[in-house]
């Protein structure tokens, strides 16, 4: 396990201890163990260094004391400021961006997931591959240096630029059917229902508990209490009480500053929800971040163009709190709903609500 050291800078009007939180989380999923943390607060940051070089020195103090093996910054760091600061300090340096993509390299199952993975992290390598040459070349070089199934990343320039053209070439492919599949369904005619969120908020243990109950022979989707746990879309069928079939879709989490390297990358399997005529939108209301979150995930749905889909919004994990905190405030939010997915009867009013939504749906 690396002993890991974050480092973050605290603009003006930054919530720093929240998005710190978070990149914890982020560390202990990619399998690091956070050893301490450098804060520096800055009105803006350093063009060189993204930090001041006085805390650059003490951050090589912390790590000539410390037993540290990685440092992590919370922001995404220009390709010069990596090169200077692997200079500066000689321990390895990854940034937010090259930790997200180190987790879902981790998480890929799908063939079209690890491509996808695999072309955001080449994407994001080659402009800083001089920073980064010496310990992407490391034997068992650890968190930020492995594609996805744990082969080494490619550090030669020329076979980086090959391999991102035969990755493209191959993603189109599996798009054409991915279309072909999705058509297929649309010509089935039945409603489809995306479930999103931000990551761990419950999505999957939902779908998992409707199909159990709603479904003679769809098999249950991956759920665990880890950020990212699902990484491609998941299809399935379910009935509901009325008779009707409903197509559910489970999708991938979102993260606050996802990088845009890997929504493109990933643009075609988040790219389901727009095709979706619902969206079920997934909050765990036992999070202390539920703003950040909330907010995370309007903002790629808008992103997505998928912002006019009528939306339910669905706080989960209401067993995990008590009744005061439920009483969150959301304005302009919409529909909203409590429930927690380990409770049978709340899962049947979910569904409820689905069916009652899916009725005026189809009114229009
Ligand atoms: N106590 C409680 N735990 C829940 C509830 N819903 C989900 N969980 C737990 O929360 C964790 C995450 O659940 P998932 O269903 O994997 O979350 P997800 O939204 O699919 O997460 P990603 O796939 O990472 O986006 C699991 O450990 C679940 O058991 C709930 O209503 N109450
Ligand atoms: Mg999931």
């Amino acid at each position: 396990m690396e002993n890991t050291l974050l480092v973050a800078v605290e603009l003006p009007g930054e919530d720093i201890e929240t998005s710190l939180d978070e990149l914890n989380e982020l560390v202990k999923a990619a399998g690091g163990k956070v050893v301490a943390s450098v804060v520096q607060k800055r009105d803006k940051i350093d063009a060189k260094f993204f930090i001041g070089s006085g805390k650059v020195e003490e951050i090589k103090d912390i790590s000539k004391k410390t037993d540290i093996d990685l440092i992590v910054f919370n922001n995404e760091l220009s390709p010069a400021q990596l090169r200077n600061l692997e200079e500066a300090i000689e321990i390895k340096i990854i940034d937010r961006t090259m930790l997200i993509l180190d987790i879902f390299s981790k998480r890929a199952v799908t063939k079209e997931g690890k491509l996808q993975v695999e072309l955001a992290q080449l994407k994001y390598i080659l402009p800083r591959l001089t920073g980064m040459r010496d310990y992407l070349s490391r034997e068992g070089g650890g968190i930020g240096t492995r594609g996805p199934g744990e082969q080494k990343l490619e550090i030669d320039r020329r076979h980086i630029q090959k391999k991102i053209n035969t990755i493209e070439i191959k993603l189109k492919q599996i798009e054409k059917e991915r279309e072909i599949k999705r058509n297929k369904r649309n010509s089935s005619n039945l409603p489809v229902v995306a479930l999103v969120g931000y990551t761990n908020s419950g999505k999957s243990t939902i779908l998992n508990n409707i199909i159990r109950k709603h479904s003679s022979k769809d098999k249950s989707v991956y759920a665990k209490d880890m950020l990212f746990a699902t990484l491609d879309t998941a299809h399935r069928k379910a009935r509901l009480e009325n008779g009707d079939e409903v197509i559910f879709v489970d999708t991938v989490g979102f993260v606050s500053n996802l990088p845009t390297k890997l929504v493109e990358a990933f643009k075609s399997t988040l790219e389901e929800i727009k095709y979706a005529d619902l969206l079920v939108h997934v909050i765990d209301i036992s999070n202390k971040n539920i703003d950040l979150q909330i907010k995370t995930t309007m903002d790629i749905i808008k992103d997505l163009g998928a912002n006019q889909i009528p939306i339910i919004n669905v706080f989960n994990k209401t067993d995990k709190v008590s009744n005061n905190d439920i009483l969150v405030n959301l304005e302009n939010i919409g529909e909203k709903i409590y429930i927690s997915a380990l409770d049978d009867k709340d899962i049947s009013y979910l569904l409820n609500v689905i069916t009652e939504r899916l009725k005026d749906i189809k009114s229009i």
